[in-house]
C-alpha cells in the first residue's frame, strides 16, 4: 500500500508519527508532500519550518513543547546577533537548528534542488517517511495587511511570529506558486497512491499553498485513491495556532464544517471522499462526503494511530 499526506508543520509533523506507525504494521510505504509557504530567508540562511518540524518530529530531535525547532536547544548565536542589532530580531533561530540551516543553504547554493537537500538532510534523521517539499521552487506566503494608512504585503512569519496574526488582514497570497513546478516525485507518489491524507495541518496557510502548486491539486483529483481528511478544528477552536485567524480572513466559519466545505466534496468539485472529525463534532455535514465522528485529540502515538485506523476505515 502507498499512502501520501499532504502536511504542514507541527500538526501535520505529529499526524505522521501515526501515520508511520498504522504504515509499519501493513508494510505500507508513506510520502510527505510538504507545504514550503512558511520557508524565509534569514541572516542568509534557508529556513523551512515546515520540513524541518516534520524531520525533526520524526527523527526524535523535536522540541516537544514548542513542536517547531530542537529539543535541548541553545540561543547563544541568537544573542550575540541581538548584540549586533542584526534584523530581524522578533524571529528566533536556535543553535542546534542553525547547523540544518547552515547545510541547507550550502547544499542550494552549490546547485542542488530542495528536494534533494530535504533528502541528504534526512539521511541524518531516518524519518521512515519520504519527505517531498511540494515543489523545489521559491513559493512564499505573504498576508496583506493594512499597514502605514495602505495595504502592504508581508511574509507570513512577520504576520504569524512577529504581530501573532493580530494584524488587520485582507487576504493572503502564494508568492511565486504560479510559476511554482511540482518537485520530482511529487504528482508522481500522487497518482501511485492508493490513499491520499490531509493531515490536520492548518487549510490556509499549510495545505493551500501546497494545492497552489499548478498540477497537484489536478494529480489528486484525477487520481484514483480516495482522499480522506482530518479536522484540525475540534469544536469552535483549532487545537493550537493560528487556523482560527486564517479562517477568519477567508470569512470560513472555524468548525470541523467549515474546513470541509472549504476542501469540499470530491463529487461536488472539491477534493474530499472522507472527512474525519472529533468526537464533540459529531453531525457535522460536508455535502458529497462521507463524515464520521472519532477522537481526534493527537495525545500519544497510540491515539494518533487510532485516528488513522479510523480515517483508513473511511475509504
Ligand atoms: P504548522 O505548519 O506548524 O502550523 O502545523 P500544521 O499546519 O501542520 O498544523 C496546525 C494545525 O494542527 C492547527 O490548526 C491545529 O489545530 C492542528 N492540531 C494540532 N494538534 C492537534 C490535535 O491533537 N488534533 C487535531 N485534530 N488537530 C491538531
Ligand atoms: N515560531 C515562533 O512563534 N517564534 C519563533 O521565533 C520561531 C522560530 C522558528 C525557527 C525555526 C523554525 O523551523 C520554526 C520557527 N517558529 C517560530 C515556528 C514557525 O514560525 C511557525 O510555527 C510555522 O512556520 C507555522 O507553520
Ligand atoms: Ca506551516
Amino acid at each position: 500500500m502507498r499512502i501520501v499526506v499532504l502536511t504542514g508543520g507541527i500538526g501535520g509533523a505529529r499526524f505522521l508519527l501515526g501515520v508511520r506507525a498504522y504504515a509499519r504494521t501493513i508494510g505500507a510505504e508513506v510520502t510527505a508532500v510538504v507545504n514550503v509557504g512558511d520557508d524565509l530567508y534569514l541572516h542568509g540562511l534557508k529556513v523551512c519550518p515546515d520540513l524541518d518540524s516534520v524531520m525533526y518530529t520524526l527523527g526524535g530531535g523535536a522540541d516537544p513543547e514548542r513542536g517547531w525547532g530542537r529539543v535541548r536547544e541553545s540561543w547563544t548565536v541568537q544573542e550575540e546577533l541581538a548584540a549586533y542589532g542584526a534584523e530581524p530580531t522578533w524571529f528566533g533561530l536556535g543553535d542546534r537548528d542553525l547547523a540544518t540551516h547552515l547545510v541547507r543553504t550550502n547544499m542550494i547554493n552549490a546547485g542542488y534542488p530542495l528536494h534533494q537537500v530535504t533528502a541528504a538532510l534526512a539521511t541524518r534523521w531516518r524519518p521512515d517517511v519520504r519527505l517531498l517539499p511540494v515543489t523545489d521552487d521559491r513559493l512564499e506566503t505573504h498576508a496583506v495587511v493594512d499597514r502605514d494608512g495602505g495595504q502592504r504585503a508581508i511574509h507570513f512569519q512577520e504576520w504569524w511570529v512577529r504581530h501573532r496574526a493580530e494584524l488587520p488582514t485582507h487576504r493572503f497570497v502564494f508568492v511565486g506558486a504560479e510559476d511554482a513546478k511540482p518537485a520530482p516525485g511529487v504528482t508522481e507518489a500522487i497518482a501511485d497512491a492508493d490513499l491520499v491524507l490531509i493531515a490536520p495541518s492548518n487549510p490556509v496557510v499549510s495545505i493551500a499553498p501546497i494545492l497552489a502548486v499548478p498540477g497537484v491539486r489536478n494529480s489528486i483529483v484525477d487520481g484514483t485513491a480516495p482522499v480522506i481528511g482530518v479536522s484540525p478544528i475540534i469544536g469552535a477552536a483549532p487545537v493550537r495556532g493560528m487556523a482560527d485567524r486564517c479562517l477568519g480572513v477567508l470569512d470560513v466559519e472555524c468548525s470541523a464544517a467549515g474546513v470541509g466545505g472549504l476542501y469540499g466534496g470530491r463529487t461536488h468539485g472539491g477534493l474530499l471522499n472522507g472527512w474525519l472529525v472529533a468526537d464533540e463534532d459529531a453531525g457535522t455535514v460536508v455535502p458529497g462526503v462521507t463524515v464520521r465522528a472519532v477522537p481526534l485529540r493527537m495525545t500519544d502515538e497510540a491515539a494518533t494511530t487510532a485516528m488513522v485506523h479510523a480515517a483508513v476505515e473511511l475509504t
